[in-house]
Order: C-alpha cells, then structure tokens, then sequence
C-alpha cells in the first residue's frame, strides 16, 4: 500500500530550506521503495505559515514546516532561538538547539506531534533603505516584524513594528508598507530586496531554526522499515540543512551585493545598542519563560 502526505511550508521553492525538504522527501520516497510520497506545498500555498503548525497537529497537513519563533506567545521555549546575542553563530545556535531538543519533543509530544528535523536560519542582520549608525536612526520607522521579538526590537528602538509574513516581504516593501526588518541574507535574496533597499548590517544577532514536523498518528500509521527510512531521510536532512544555511549564507549576500546592496558591518554605535537590546530581550524572557527558561540557559552555557 502506498502512503501519500502533504508538507506545507512557507518558503519560496528556491530557498535552501525547502530545496532541502524536497531532497528528503526524495529520499524517503527511495528508501521506502515508493510507499511513502511527499508532496511539498512551498511559499505557504497550503497553509500561511502561522497556521501549518496547527495543521500538522489537527491533521489537516500530515507534515509541515515552522519558524519556532512565531509560537513564543503560546510557549517562551520556541522563542529561545530568537533572543538577539543569545546564541549568534552556527556552533552556537546547535548547541542551544541540542539544550532545547528534549522540551521541544515532550512539549510537541503532547501536542500529537514530532519534531522530525531541524535547520538554522543564516545569521540575522538589519535591512534597511536608509544607512544607519545607531538605533536611534530607526525612530519612526515602519519595520517588518515576523515573530513577537522582532516586533518587540521595533519597540525598544522606536520603530513602528508591521507584521509581514516572508512570502509578502517583496511586496511590502515595493509598496512601501515597511522600510527596515531584520533578517538573513537568504530571505533578502528570496524576496530581491536589492530592488528596493540598499543596505543590510550584518549584525549576526541570532539564527532562528525552522523545524520539520509530522503529525504522530499519521506517523505511527506507517509500518516500521518506512517510519526508519523517514527517521534516517530525517537525521540526513538535518545534517544537510545545516551545511546548505552556512553556504546559502555567503551566496545570498554575494547575489544580493551583486544586485547593488551594500553589505556592511553594523557601526559602533549601532553595535552597541543592538547590544543593550538583546539584554533587554533575555531578561524580559527570563521573567516570563521562569525556571523552565533558566534551567535551559543554565544547560545551554554549560
Ligand atoms: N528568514 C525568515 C525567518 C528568519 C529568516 O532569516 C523571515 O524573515 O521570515
């Protein structure tokens, strides 16, 4: 019998994650000698990204793609990943990753689901239509936001936080709907940014992870040999993934430098209060994650 399942996702065909989500559902269709077919819905045309996580968990989508930073309002562990400074290289953000693993399962757990895999975002920095040397420069503007953090930044340097999910980024700002976002080269690239902004900060402010998951009755639904082939396709994905977001980083802000942007090391002062920013972010999670949120910075810093 042969098994068929939908992934949504909320990224572009092009992007280095999806590229890898249709090389592992190529390899599980091998390794499960055709039993299990993926089929993979980008750009969010199955489901807008804030919704696949739910319709993984209802069933409606039997796999999805999530940003773990869009669901810190229902649980401050998904937001780790997205504390500016935290955790701002590759090395750096596997290591939380590895700290938060065993919470991300048991809480995914119990909401019916599993966490298949996981790949990093490239390093954030700041887009921006006009330069900038400090945050104070950022007063007033429109700033897209994709997660409570980056809305909150917005907040802390007195920009007006505009939530546009990454498949309406271009357009947003064409339009002129949002001015400055902090993001990665790679989504930049995605959305050809050059077109309408002319300098990105590489502030490597922190790497968010987006995570693969499948709905555990349509899991436990498989036999064995093919839920090992999804399990061993899974662990071969992550591995991939992560050498795929180093060098999609590179590329990303080459094509983007290429097309006009200028690709800057963030000013002192700009530095520096980025800096101030991110210590405000830690101790507002702090206070809010609790012991649970402690605990895992104790074991992430260990
Ligand atoms: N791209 C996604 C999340 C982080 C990133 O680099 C976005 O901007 O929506």
């Amino acid at each position: 019998a042969q098994t068929k399942w939908d992934l949504a996702t909320a990224y572009p065909a092009t992007n280095f994650h999806t590229e890898n989500i249709n090389a592992f559902a190529a390899d599980v269709d091998k390794a499960s000698g055709g039993k299990l077919k993926i089929t993979v819905h980008a750009n969010a045309a199955l489901f807008k990204a804030p919704e696949i996580k739910r319709a993984v968990q209802g069933g409606q989508a039997q796999a999805g793609e999530i940003l773990l930073v869009n669901f810190q309002n229902e649980w401050q562990i998904f937001g780790a990943d997205g504390l500016p400074f935290l955790a701002d290289s590759y090395d750096e953000a596997m290591k939380l990753y590895k700290a938060q693993k065993p919470l991300l399962d048991k809480k995914l757990g119990e909401q019916g689901m599993m966490l298949l895999y996981s790949v990093p975002w490239p390093p954030q920095g700041i887009y921006s239509k006009k330069p900038l040397a400090a945050a104070a420069d950022l007063k007033g503007i429109k700033w897209r936001a994709y997660s409570p953090a980056t809305a909150r930044i917005a907040e802390l340097v007195g920009a007006q936080p505009v939530t546009v999910q990454a498949a309406e980024v271009s357009q947003a700002f064409a339009t002129g709907v949002v001015e400055s976002m902090m993001s990665s080269g790679s989504t930049g690239w995605d959305a050809k940014l050059h077109e309408h902004v002319k300098y990105w900060y590489d502030t490597q402010a922190w790497l968010p992870k987006n995570v693969v998951l499948v709905n555990v009755a349509a899991f436990k639904a498989l036999d064995k040999a093919t839920q090992d082939a999804l399990l061993k396709a899974a662990a071969d994905a992550e591995t991939r993934g992560l050498a795929s977001a180093k060098k999609a980083n590179g590329e990303t802000l080459d094509k983007l430098k290429g097309g006009g942007m200028n690709i800057l090391p963030p000013p002192p002062a700009l530095k520096a209060d980025m800096a101030k920013v991110g210590e405000t972010l830690l101790k507002e999670w702090l206070a809010k994650a609790g012991p649970e949120g402690q605990a895992l910075i104790d074991a992430y810093r260990k």
